[in-house]
Formats: structure tokens, C-alpha cells, sequence
């Protein structure tokens, strides 16, 4: 770009917290404007305020009750120098206006550009991407897999300067690149040409060229591929934005239950970039869509921001247009001390087990033995075993279960107007998952609220609590 009426930035604001040092601890960045596409599940990687990025590792934290998500991302092998740039700093630039924080142009506080310190030279350098979980602080931490990274131009380019961006997959023969985003400012008439090499990588810059009123700009998902390498060439300035795509399905109960969720990954289709040559913003290429994950409860489910904890358990029933709370699990449940409930006919999709508890003494906790679900006990009378359920092993593929608790010796009844608290989450994750406050890895959580009857003149062993 040239800084052709560049605005100038505002001091950097501690947003992130971020300093710029090797295993830098940061908090995840999600832009904050309503129009951002897939706002909520991209973490822009933020390298903080104008200086130098040294190569090593960056990391984000984001904490869920006492478990912590940290995105490990990797910069290695630059072959010139970086400095951390700021969408919005050029009246062209076109990522601010997609995701912010603060507002578009000098207004960001978004540092999620990575640029060239040197001009007129080819800047290289490779990225790739992990995620940690585990306790706060703890060092039990499992590494699981992302299924790819956005790349996104965070500054206008150039054309007849030479000006681009480029990023090859560390996995080319498994991934899709896919268009999740695009912007282009009043006015112009410039396309977004994209070259998709054989090899790969995929080379972006505006045809004929920029335009100050917002130049093209496109944010692409490398499905399929955690690594790239970069290449660009910045005339004066050029950069790149890296995120990544993830989300929590929280738990939506009384926050005294714990914050708990599961962190995981959309499905995506659509938006594929074509081998050869195309234009980026031809109507003709629609946006990716994202779809539901495998594991889920009942048909739906999806990722909030934060824990939407509620007294009523509908935080996250009503938090969207689509209630993803969805399983059908009855108002009231009636049973007695020492026999049996039961939960029919509820909704699973797989691969996963199914973990349950219901707050049968109303202490607004659940009790990791005394409260949990297990099978449906397979003789007459049986007890239950507090146990995981299985859910199937064909992935996506929809089935019932049914769920049943020991009634405790301390369960009370709920009183006129009150409620108490039904859990229920599926998992894939194979890490002992027994207590009911848990960041989990793949799946879905729904909290429910009942009505709990005790009636001592059941006579029955298993009340059908869906009847
Ligand atoms: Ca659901
Ligand atoms: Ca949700
Ligand atoms: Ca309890
Ligand atoms: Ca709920």
C-alpha cells in the first residue's frame, strides 16, 4: 500500500494483554461487531502493538470454570524480519471492516496483522497451530488437533507494485480452501484474483488493484491443514491475519453448578476455492456454510461466547434463533428414596458417551457419585451403575437412549415455584470425564430444569420420567 490518507492508529489498548515475548500469554481475540462473519468462532491471533514478532510460540487462553482452552500458535523459519500491524491503519484495508474491536479504521484495537518490516523483498515464514486443555495451571494438559486455520489480507495490496499474499498448506492433498468472509468498499470495482496451485498454496491480490475505499478482501479457511507457509511481498506494506476456528458449547444452569462446556470444531462445506484462476468476490462463488458437529444431543447444537449461565437453565436456550437446547427432557420427574428414575427416548448423535446428573438434594451442586446417571439397570429392580452411555459409533447418525439415577437418601422434593437442575453432556473425549464441571473436548452440554416429585406410593422400581 501507499499511506495515501492513512489514519493513524490509536495507542495501543490492552485488550489482549499480550507481550510480545516467546510463550507469550495472551486472552483469546474475537472481533466484537455484529457483522463479523463467523465472529464468535474465530480467534484472530493478536500480536500486539506495533513491535517486532519474534519467532517461537504464541499462545491464547481462554478459562472455562477450572479448566483452561490455550491455543498454542508457532511462528518458525522467517526469512526476514515481522512486526505485528494493525487492519485499518490504510483507509484501504478492508479486514476492519470485517472484524474489530473498537470500530473500523483507527477505532480497531485488533493487532492481528503480521507484516514486513523490510520493502521489496519476499517474506517467508511458516505458522502452525495446536490446542491445549486441561486444568488451570495444571500440567495435565491434552493436545488436541484443530482442523484447520483462517488466513486472511489484513492490509490492501498493491497489484502494480508487485504486492501479495500467499499461503501453502502443511497438509495440500487434505485440504479444501474454503471463502468464509469477504468484504469490498462503495464504490469499487476491483475482483479479488486467486491463484490455487497445483502445489496447494494459494495466492490472493486485488485485479487491477486497490482501492481506497475498502479494497478486496477475503477470508479463507484452509480446511483440512493446522500449518502453513507464508509468502508475501509488501512494495511498502503488506500482511496477513491468522485465526482459528473453535467454539464452547456451554453448560446454561445456576452458575453455583460450575462452569463447564465443550470445546469444538463446526463442520464447513461450500465456498471451495477452485484450482487455476477465479475471482474471490464473483458472485458465483457462495460463502462456506457450517453445519452441525457429529457428536451432539437431540438435532442441534452450537457455541456461545460465554458461559450463559441462567437461573432457569435457558441461557442458552434463548441466547440464538434456534434453540440448540434440544433434548426432550421432561418438566417434571417423580420418584422415591432408594428406587429408581428413568429418562426415556432422548436423542444422541455419535460417536460418543453420554455422562448425567440430576441435583436430587437441591444443594445447587451435583454430587459426582450420588447424582450421577448411568444405563437403565437390565434386571427388574436393579440399581443403577453410574456410568457413561454409549452413543453409537456411526458419525452423525442420530439414535435414542434412555437414562436412569438411584434416587439418593437425602433427595427432597422441589417446592411450588422452584426447580432443580438435569445435566446431561456427550462426549468424545476419552479422558475420564465423571465430574459434572468439565471442559470436555468434542460434544454438547444441556442443563434442564425439573420439577422434582418425591412420592413414597410409587410403586413401580423405574418411573418413566418421560411419561
Ligand atoms: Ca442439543
Ligand atoms: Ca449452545
Ligand atoms: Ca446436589
Ligand atoms: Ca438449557
Amino acid at each position: 500500500m501507499t499511506r495515501l490518507g492513512a489514519v493513524l492508529a490509536v495507542g495501543s489498548l490492552a485488550v489482549t494483554g499480550l507481550v510480545l515475548s516467546q510463550d507469550a500469554p495472551a486472552e483469546a481475540v474475537f472481533a466484537t461487531n455484529d457483522n463479523a462473519p463467523f465472529g464468535n468462532l474465530i480467534d484472530w491471533f493478536d500480536w500486539g502493538g506495533g513491535g517486532a514478532i519474534p519467532m517461537g510460540q504464541y499462545t491464547n487462553t481462554r478459562v472455562v470454570g477450572a479448566s483452561e482452552i490455550v491455543t498454542v500458535c508457532t511462528l518458525s523459519n522467517a526469512t526476514s524480519a515481522l512486526k505485528s500491524y494493525k487492519p485499518g491503519g490504510f483507509q484501504g484495508d478492508g479486514l476492519d471492516n470485517l472484524y474489530n474491536v473498537g470500530g473500523t479504521d483507527g477505532a480497531n484495537t485488533m493487532n492481528i496483522g503480521i507484516t514486513n518490516v523490510e520493502k521489496r523483498v519476499d517474506v517467508n515464514f511458516d505458522v502452525s497451530c495446536t490446542m491445549k486443555v486441561g486444568t488451570v495451571g495444571g500440567s495435565d494438559h491434552v493436545t488436541v488437533d484443530i482442523p484447520g486455520l483462517v488466513v486472511a489480507d489484513a492490509e490492501s495490496s498493491v497489484v502494480d507494485r508487485g504486492e501479495f499474499i500467499e499461503a501453502r498448506p502443511a497438509s495440500p492433498s487434505t485440504t479444501t480452501w474454503r471463502l468464509i468472509g469477504r468484504y469490498l468498499g462503495e464504490g469499487c470495482d476491483s475482483s479479488l484474483e486467486a491463484n490455487l496451485g497445483a502445489d496447494g498454496a494459494l495466492n490472493f491480490k486485488p485485479v487491477p488493484d486497490q482501492c481506497t475505499s475498502g479494497s478486496p478482501t477475503a477470508v479463507l479457511f484452509m480446511d483440512g491443514s493446522a500449518g502453513a507457509h507464508i509468502r508475501m511481498f509488501g512494495a511498502s506494506t503488506t500482511a496477513v491475519a491468522i485465526g482459528v476456528v473453535s467454539y464452547v458449547d456451554y453448560a446454561d444452569g445456576p452458575a453455583s453448578y460450575g462452569a463447564a462446556g465443550v470445546l469444538d470444531f463446526p463442520s464447513w462445506s461450500g465456498g471451495e476455492v477452485q484450482p487455476g484462476v477465479s475471482d474471490l468476490m464473483s458472485s458465483d462463488l457462495k460463502l462456506a456454510t457450517i453445519g452441525q458437529p457429529q457428536t451432539r444431543l437431540g438435532h442441534l447444537t452450537d457455541g456461545e461466547p460465554l458461559p450463559p449461565f441462567s437461573a432457569d437453565a435457558k441461557g442458552d436456550d434463548n441466547n440464538a434463533e434456534t434453540n440448540d437446547e434440544d433434548l426432550a427432557v421432561p418438566a417434571a420427574i417423580t420418584g422415591y428414596r432408594g428406587g429408581v428414575v428413568i429418562i426415556k427416548d432422548l436423542v444422541c448423535a455419535g460417536p460418543g458417551r453420554v455422562f448425567a446428573w440430576i441435583d436430587f438434594n437441591g444443594d445447587s451442586v451435583f454430587d459426582p457419585v450420588t447424582e450421577r446417571g448411568g444405563p437403565v439397570p437390565t434386571t427388574a429392580g436393579g440399581l443403577v451403575t453410574p456410568a457413561a452411555i454409549p452413543c453409537g459409533a456411526q458419525a452423525g447418525e442420530e439414535k435414542t437412549f434412555s437414562v436412569a439415577w438411584n434416587v439418593p437418601a437425602d433427595a427432597r422434593p422441589t417446592a411450588p415455584g422452584e426447580k432443580t437442575l438435569v445435566r446431561i453432556g456427550i462426549t468424545t473425549d476419552q479422558r475420564p470425564a465423571e465430574q459434572p464441571m468439565l471442559l470436555a473436548i468434542g460434544g454438547e452440554l444441556e442443563d434442564h430444569a425439573v420439577d422434582f416429585e418425591l412420592d413414597p406410593y410409587i410403586v413401580t422400581k423405574a418411573s418413566n420420567g418421560s411419561a
